[in-house]
C-alpha cells in the first residue's frame, strides 16, 4: 500500500472574497491512496472546518490505514478526498460539458467590457451564464442582467446570491428580473423560509447551494428549481448521491459545481458530472482564478513543487 498527503498553495489571480474572508491564495491538501489522487480544500466562509482540521483528520485517517484499519472521516472536505482517492472510477468517460461561464466583476466593468467578452465566444456564445448578484448596487446588477438578456437573446442567466438579500430587498430585485430569461437565483436569502417567500412573491425559481452543505433538513417547495451540489462541501460520495436521489425523486436540476479547488479537484469534479448530471453543464468555471497548476497536461501530480506531509513507504 502506498498513501501520500501533501499541501499546496496557489496564488489567485486576484484576490477573493467571502462572507469577511480575504484570500490571496487558495491553499488545500492532496491525498494518494495506492496512487489514486483525492482532493481536500476546505473553502473558508464556505466550509464549517478549517483547513488544519482538516490535516489532522487526514494525518489520522491514513495513519489508520496503514496499520490496516478502517477509519471513516467525519470532515466533508476530508469525506471527498478519501472518497476520490478511493473510487472505483469507470474507465471510460464520456466527453465532458463544457462548464459554463462565471462572469465576475463589478457591473459597469461588465458592461463596458460585454463587446469584447461577446466577441471572445465567437459564434458559439454559451446557452448558460452565471453572475453574482447581491453584491453591488441594485440599479447596476439590474442594468447588467437587461444588457445581456437582450445581448443574448437565447442565454439564461444564473444569478447567486449566497444569501446576500433580506426577503425585500430579494423581491424588489427579482420583480424588475427578466424572468423568460433567468434559469434560477441561487440562494436569495441567508433564511430558508425567505427565499421561499421570494419565489412564492415573484415567481422566479430558485436554487439551494449553501443550504445543502449546512446539513440541516429543508422541506420541498414547487419554487425549488435545482440542487447545486458541491463535493467539497458536501463531503462523501454516499451524501452527495443521497442529495441526488432527492433531486430525482422530486423533479429537481442537478448542477455540479466547485468551491475553487485546484486544476486537479476540478477534473475530479468534471468526472463526477459525468456520473451524476451527464445532462447539465456543470459549475466548473473557476479553474482561471488560479495562476499555477498542481498537475501536468499529462495528468501527474507535480509533487516536487508541494509540501509533503506524509508518505507510507517512505522515499
Ligand atoms: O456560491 O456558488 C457559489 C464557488 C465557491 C463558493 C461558492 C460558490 C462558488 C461558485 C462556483 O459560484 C462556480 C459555480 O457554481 O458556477
Ligand atoms: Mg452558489
Amino acid at each position: 500500500m502506498t498513501l501520500a498527503l501533501y499541501r499546496y498553495s496557489l496564488p489567485l489571480r486576484q484576490p477573493l472574497s467571502f462572507k469577511g474572508h480575504r484570500l490571496t491564495h487558495r491553499r488545500g491538501l492532496l491525498v494518494s491512496i495506492n496512487a489514486q489522487w483525492g482532493e481536500i480544500a476546505p473553502l473558508p466562509g464556505f466550509s464549517l472546518e478549517t483547513l488544519a482540521e482538516a490535516e489532522a483528520e487526514s494525518l489520522a485517517c491514513l495513519m489508520a490505514l496503514e496499520r490496516g484499519e478502517k477509519r471513516t472521516p467525519t470532515l466533508p472536505s476530508v469525506q471527498f478526498g478519501f472518497d476520490c482517492a478511493q473510487y472505483r472510477w469507470p474507465t471510460s468517460f464520456p466527453v465532458p460539458f463544457t462548464p459554463y461561464p462565471l462572469l465576475q466583476g463589478a457591473p459597469l466593468e461588465l458592461m463596458d467590457a460585454l463587446d469584447s467578452i461577446v466577441a471572445g465566444w465567437g459564434a458559439a456564445p454559451p446557452l448558460r451564464l452565471k453572475l453574482k448578484v447581491a453584491r453591488y448596487s441594485a440599479e447596476d446588477e439590474l442594468a447588467l442582467i437587461t444588457r445581456l438578456a437582450l445581448r443574448l437573446p437565447a442565454v439564461k442567466l444564473i444569478l447567486d446570491a449566497n444569501g446576500g438579500w433580506s426577503r425585500d430587498e430579494a423581491q424588489r430585485f427579482c420583480q424588475r428580473l427578466p424572468l423568460e430569461q433567468i434559469d434560477y437565483l441561487e440562494e436569495p436569502c441567508a433564511d430558508f423560509t425567505d427565499s421561499i417567500a421570494v419565489a412564492e412573491a415573484t415567481g422566479v425559481n430558485i436554487a439551494l447551494d449553501e443550504t445543502l452543505s449546512r446539513g440541516v433538513d429543508w422541506p420541498h417547495h414547487p419554487g425549488i428549481a435545482a440542487l447545486v451540489i458541491k463535493p467539497t462541501l458536501i463531503g462523501a460520495f454516499s451524501t452527495c448521491e443521497a442529495l441526488i436521489h432527492r433531486a430525482m425523486e422530486n423533479d429537481l436540476r442537478v448542477v455540479l459545481s466547485s468551491s475553487f479547488e485546484s486544476d486537479l479537484g476540478l477534473g475530479l469534479l468534471a468526472r463526477l458530472n459525468s456520473e451524476w448530471a451527464p445532462n447539465e453543464p456543470p459549475g466548473l468555471d473557476t479553474g482561471h482564478w488560479l495562476t499555477e497548476r498542481v498537475t501536468t497536461a499529462m495528468g501527474d501530480v507535480i509533487t516536487d513543487s508541494l509540501r509533503c506531509l506524509y508518505r507510507v513507504p517512505e522515499p
